[in-house]
């Protein structure tokens, strides 16, 4: 960077700041072409650091500029903290200091494409804001990306709506002297933005100036914008935990209730268990007495049955004895006797 800005001409900085993912390092890259500059292909966050990337720029009169575009992550990094971006900011600026370094510009990038402004947008936005200071909104530019990939009416009045009308998001800090442009993704859309920064003149940003005077990381406003943010989370993960404490409650207090009932069945299924046994084994001894005394009674009624036969064998018997009797009276009436001449004989 020495041996650039060693032309005697003084370096102009502009920084570019905004969500991950809005385009900062693909803005970048299309004006100074560096390399070093990665665009991010994934869902992951993709700049890890405060990265100056080198352009000449020429202006309509031919004056040249030595420019640094310097890309940063956004403060809604996937891996780092806010906290930890923040360090990234300001020790980048205090390695900076001895070239008392002043920032002519700083591009906020928002795709227009989001359908509405996320918490990490607003985040983001208000981050920016502590950190160059209301007082400093000339030298900002707000720039709306990706218009090439939205229907125009459609990203106009989201544009009107959600960002610069009455309301808006950007609606203040417009009024406070910021800037606002679209990008559609040309190197000369590119250029008409760095241009109208370039002209400006450079400011310490309000992070810088707080430090310079003595003021703690933590009592300045970006600091104390992240330990608001941080406080705002404490309560919402406060908040969630009781939820899931209740939850975790209720689970416990049913699983208790299941296992007692659990435990009832199983107590019923075994008692159910028992007694069918003993009410099998009771209705099998049942069968098994009147087996044995269907048996005794035929016995005994076969044996009646036998007594009632001889003695009905017995009475005609005596029945033919008696006639013969009879039959004998007669005949010895008519003569016949017992071992008597020709005669019959009736024993
Ligand atoms: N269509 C379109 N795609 C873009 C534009 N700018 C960036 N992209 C795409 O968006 C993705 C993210 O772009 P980056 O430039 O890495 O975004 P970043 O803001 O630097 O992201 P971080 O480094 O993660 O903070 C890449 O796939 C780019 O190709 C643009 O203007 N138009
Ligand atoms: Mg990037």
């Amino acid at each position: 960077m020495e041996k650039i800005t060693g032309k005697g001409r003084p370096p102009v900085f502009i920084g570019v700041m905004g969500m991950t993912g809005s385009g900062k390092s693909t803005f970048i890259k299309h004006l100074t072409e560096d390399p070093d500059i990665k665009i991010g292909t994934r869902l992951r966050s993709c700049t890890k650091f405060i990265q100056p990337a080198y352009m000449e720029y020429r202006d309509a009169s031919g004056k040249k500029y030595d420019v640094f575009l310097v890309d940063t992550p956004g403060f809604d990094d996937t891996e780092m903290s806010d906290t930890d971006v923040l360090y990234k900011f300001v020790e980048w600026l205090q390695l900076q200091a001895k070239n008392e370094l002043k920032l002519s510009g700083l591009i906020y990038l928002h795709r227009i494409t989001d359908n509405r402004m996320s918490g990490s947008a607003t985040r983001n936005l208000n981050m920016m804001l502590k950190l160059v200071g209301e007082e400093n909104l000339k030298n900002v530019i707000l720039v709306t990306s990706r218009w090439e990939m939205i229907d125009l009416k459609e990203a106009e009045e989201r544009e009107q709506l959600d960002l610069l009308g009455p309301g808006g998001f950007w609606h203040d800090m417009i009024a406070l002297g910021a800037m606002s442009a679209r990008y559609n993704g040309t190197v000369k859309a590119a250029y008409t933005i760095i241009e109208h920064l370039i002209q400006q003149s450079p400011t310490y940003l309000c992070i810088q100036d707080e430090l310079q005077r003595g003021i703690d990381l933590n009592e300045t406003a970006a600091g104390q914008e992240i330990i608001s943010e941080l406080e705002k989370a404490a309560l919402k993960q406060k908040q969630e935990l009781k939820e899931i404490e209740e939850e975790m409650k209720k689970v416990t207090e049913n699983a208790q209730r299941s296992a007692l009932l659990l435990e009832a069945q199983e107590r019923r299924y075994d008692e159910l268990v028992e007694k069918m046994k003993k009410d099998g084994e009771a209705r099998q001894k049942l069968l098994e007495g009147d087996k044995e005394k269907l048996e005794q009674r035929i016995e005994e009624l076969e044996v009646r049955l036998g007594l009632r036969k001889s003695k009905a064998e017995l009475e005609s018997a005596q029945q033919i004895i008696e006639v013969a009797e009879s039959c004998k009276r007669e005949l010895e009436k008519l003569g016949f006797r017992e071992g008597g001449g020709d005669k019959c004989i009736i024993s």
